[in-house]
């Protein structure tokens, strides 16, 4: 089909128009900072980090099964909400459907926000394995594991009854067997022998049974990727002659996998444009080992406040972040953050504030203390933020400004009571 035929050749995917993602819809809540984002394409950009690592695990899944899997990078991240949801079985209420939680561009188009949206398609055309790398989009809290963009890498494959006939194994069994194996050479094959791994049950709607692979790194288990055997009903209702196979997917991290590799301690670092990060890796160099430039001094504010009903961690770290509602800044009804930055305040901001408040001056954001007052049930939380920049040193004169703007915002916006 001429579907079929648009995803096998699908181009390097650009920055959509800014009036196909902003659209000004009431469903609408993608932000001009993740919109800045969209068309970077860090998977493509064959030095970079993201790239580097992405071509090292497609190396070892051609190595392992020479022309089994075919790669598909340039899929386009805004997809119906069908695909990102429904194809793959998450359930009509399931939160990651909440605005809290997904950037809509409209109540049936989202960005995507995980490459599982494509599962359902790429079964369709018929291949028993595929990889499938891209952008994804999510409202989330920040820290240095976590973005509101990221990448994935899906991973599917496809058996026929012969495969676990000859095992001696149940399909089930077998594909569990075989997906654990695949994923922990891959481990052994970016990390080598000594890398601490486990497996950690888990729950995604579209596999059963499902686990998760989690890496010790800096200290702590760092979840790096889920994966489990194929839900048989996505397989029976897309794969020709589905109803008779078994098959397993993973999606992984690409930007986790990438800090334990390269000794990355920051996520954020994967978005800095400057040279002494960039110039640290080189595509096909899987040796290097990233080496800190940044002596700059962290600068800590905490805040506390009575919370409200609609106060919830991911809108105080979006508006923290300084992500203006899209539709705000044209005048519509998305009413986030735009009151906090008044035009003539942004002017004399570095570029790396101007998107908002903090920007990715903002480190972390961490609840670091609760609690219910015993008469009146109101609960106050105390959140710290961490300001630093990789860059340069920040003064306290513009730290004071931001965090007022982000105290401003979080009584004005989130309806709490400052303390
Ligand atoms: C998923 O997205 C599933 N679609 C994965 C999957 C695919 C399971 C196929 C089964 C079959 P999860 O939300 O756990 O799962 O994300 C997968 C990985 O993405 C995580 O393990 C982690 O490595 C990475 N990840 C998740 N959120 C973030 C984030 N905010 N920043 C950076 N990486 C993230
Ligand atoms: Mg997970």
């Amino acid at each position: 089909s001429a579907r079929a035929a648009a995803v096998e050749a699908a181009p390097v995917p650009a920055a959509p128009p800014r009036s196909e993602v902003l659209t000004g819809d009431p469903a609408n809540n993608v932000t001009d900072y993740i919109y800045s984002k969209m068309g970077t394409n860090l998977h493509l950009q064959p030095d970079h980090p993201i790239c580097v690592i992405k071509q090292a695990i497609y190396n070892y899944f051609q190595a392992n099964q020479p022309g089994l899997f075919k790669t598909f990078d340039g899929l386009h991240p805004v997809v119906s909400a069908h695909s990102n949801f429904d194809e793959v079985l998450v359930p009509k209420d399931h939160v990651s459907r909440s605005p809290n939680d997904t950037y809509y561009v409209n109540a049936d188009t989202v960005l995507r926000c995980h490459t599982s949206a494509h599962q359902a398609e790429l079964l369709r055309l018929g291949h028993p394995g595929f990889l499938v790398t891209g952008d994804v989009y999510r409202r989330d809290s920040i820290d240095a594991t976590h973005y509101p963009v990221f990448h994935q890498m899906e991973g599917v494959r496809v058996f026929s009854p012969d495969e676990w006939t000859a095992a001696g194994l149940g399909p089930t069994e077998f594909a569990e067997r075989e997906l654990k194996a695949a994923l922990e050479g891959m481990a052994r094959t970016l990390f080598g022998a000594n890398i601490e791994c486990r497996w950690v049950d888990a729950y995604f709607p579209f596999t059963n049974p499902s686990f998760e692979l989690e890496i010790f790194f800096n200290g702590k288990w760092l979840e790096v990727l889920g994966c489990g055997v194929m839900e048989q009903v996505i397989l029976d209702a897309n794969y020709p002659d589905g109803s008779g196979k078994k098959a397993w997917a993973f999606g992984l991290g690409l930007e986790r996998l990438a800090m334990v590799l390269f000794d990355i301690p920051d996520i954020r670092l994967f978005w800095s444009g400057d040279e002494r990060f960039l110039r640290q890796f080189k595509a096909g160099d899987l040796k290097a080992k990233f080496k800190s430039y940044s002596k700059f001094p962290p600068c800590y504010k905490d805040m506390a406040f009575w919370v409200s009903p609609e106060f919830t961690e991911n809108n105080l770290c979006e508006l923290v972040r300084g992500e203006r509602g899209a539709g705000e800044w044209e005048g519509t009804h998305y009413g986030r953050v735009g009151a906090l930055v008044k035009e003539s305040d942004m002017l004399h901001l570095d570029d790396d504030v101007r998107m908002g408040i903090g920007g990715d001056l903002v480190e972390e954001v961490t609840l670091i203390d609760s609690f219910t007052h015993p008469k009146t049930q109101r609960t106050s939380n105390c959140f710290r933020i961490t300001y630093r920049s990789m860059e340069r040193s920040l003064t306290d004169d513009e730290i004071n400004a931001l965090q007022d703007r982000v105290r401003e915002g979080v009584s004005g916006e989130l309806k709490v009571e400052l303390r």
